[in-house]
């Protein structure tokens, strides 16, 4: 090979190299780490010039990470996690209108773009229930729970797991569902009570479910349909729609204020809203209502028009304000004697 082939061949490589790169999608996903990646492949495989690079983290965590790269955003797009924080992050300024159309969309999910000015909207649906594991609470004699107040029964000591309210959106819910239920202060109390039977704050919010699937923790508080999951793979966990009512999410979706990679977040968008796309949940175990009114509900999806569930007031309880002031006086009076790393 003579100079000029070498020359030419190293040019032709280097062109190459630059045609065939792939723009970059930052994603940061609160849903379930399978649901996760099958978003990321799905896309991937309708949009082959973008690389997807996602990271999977809980939503209160991904609060703090937006904040905290407010100045130099890293991520352009955030999928999942419940819906309280993203209209934080929207009150914020930290997030963006995404001009999605909502014309296909649920009342409820259409709901979090008229509060959030069109900077977030809702994905999927999901309630907020107990879980116990059947043979544990046989072995140990322990009459099952029915409703949010047996949980401050000292037969349930040290059998609850449920995750903290400053990292897990799950546990944020929690917090909300209580104070709209019973009113703060008794709310509180409650909270601190059941804390006396807590074995463990988790990081995240499917982790206590996960843990009394597989005997670790006897109860846990969590989504329903991360329940339904488990138990659908053969974990001895049943359910409980608590009688007092419950409280429910609805998962987010919104771009990142200043995100790089615009077009590519606002074409994420537009997928993660399609009716064939939100009908894929179940391939990855993911059993959320969908938010697009032409999507498939799978059958295992917990049927909420027959759980008892409250108006959760999203404007006050996804508001700054409140979810910072709620979270303060958690820490004062329920708290995490050891909170994880
Ligand atoms: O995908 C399951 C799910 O329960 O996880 C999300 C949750 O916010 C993420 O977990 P954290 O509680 O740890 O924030 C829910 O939105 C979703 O339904």
């Amino acid at each position: 090979m003579n100079k000029t082939t070498v020359i030419s061949a190293a040019i032709f490589t280097a062109v190459c190299a630059t045609g065939a790169q792939a723009d970059e999608l930052n994603v940061i996903c609160s849903a379930e780490q399978e649901w996760c990646e099958l978003m990321v492949a799905a896309f991937e495989a309708e949009n082959p010039d973008t690389e997807v690079l996602m990271v999977r983290k809980s939503s209160g965590e991904t609060l703090a990470q937006i904040r905290a790269e407010a100045g130099n955003p890293k991520i352009d797009v955030w999928w999942g996690g419940t819906g309280d924080p993203h209209l934080i992050a929207a009150e914020e300024g930290l997030t963006q209108e995404s001009g999605a159309s909502t014309d296909e969309l649920l009342g409820w999910a259409r709901n979090m773009s008229d509060i959030s000015n069109g900077r977030t909207v809702g994905i999927y649906a999901g309630a907020l229930g107990i879980g116990y594991n059947s043979e544990i609470l046989e072995e140990r004699n322990i009459e099952p729970p029915a409703c949010w107040i047996d949980l401050t029964d000292a037969r349930f000591a040290g059998e609850i797991q449920v995750a903290n309210p400053n990292s897990s959106g799950t546990a944020y819910t929690e917090l909300a569902t209580f104070v709209q239920l019973f009113g703060e202060d008794e709310a509180f109390r409650l909270l601190a009570e059941i804390g006396e039977n807590v074995n463990s704050y988790t990081r995240s919010g499917s982790a206590p479910s996960k843990a009394a699937a597989r005997g670790e923790t006897g109860v846990s508080i969590g989504f329903m349909h991360d329940m339904v999951k488990l138990a659908s793979t053969g974990f001895p966990l049943e359910i409980v729609a608590p009688c007092e009512g419950t409280g429910y999410e609805v998962g987010g979706l919104s771009i990142i204020e200043g995100a790089r990679n615009l077009e590519g977040a606002q074409a994420w968008v537009e997928f993660a809203l399609r009716a064939d796309i939100q009908s894929r949940a179940p391939e990855a175990d993911s059993f959320q209502v969908p938010s697009n009114s032409n999507a498939e509900v799978a059958p295992e999806s917990p049927d909420l028009a027959s759980i008892k569930l409250i108006d959760y007031d999203f404007a006050t309880y996804g508001s700054s304000d409140t979810r910072a002031r709620l979270l303060t006086r958690w820490d004062a009076e329920v708290g995490d004697p050891n909170p994880e790393q």
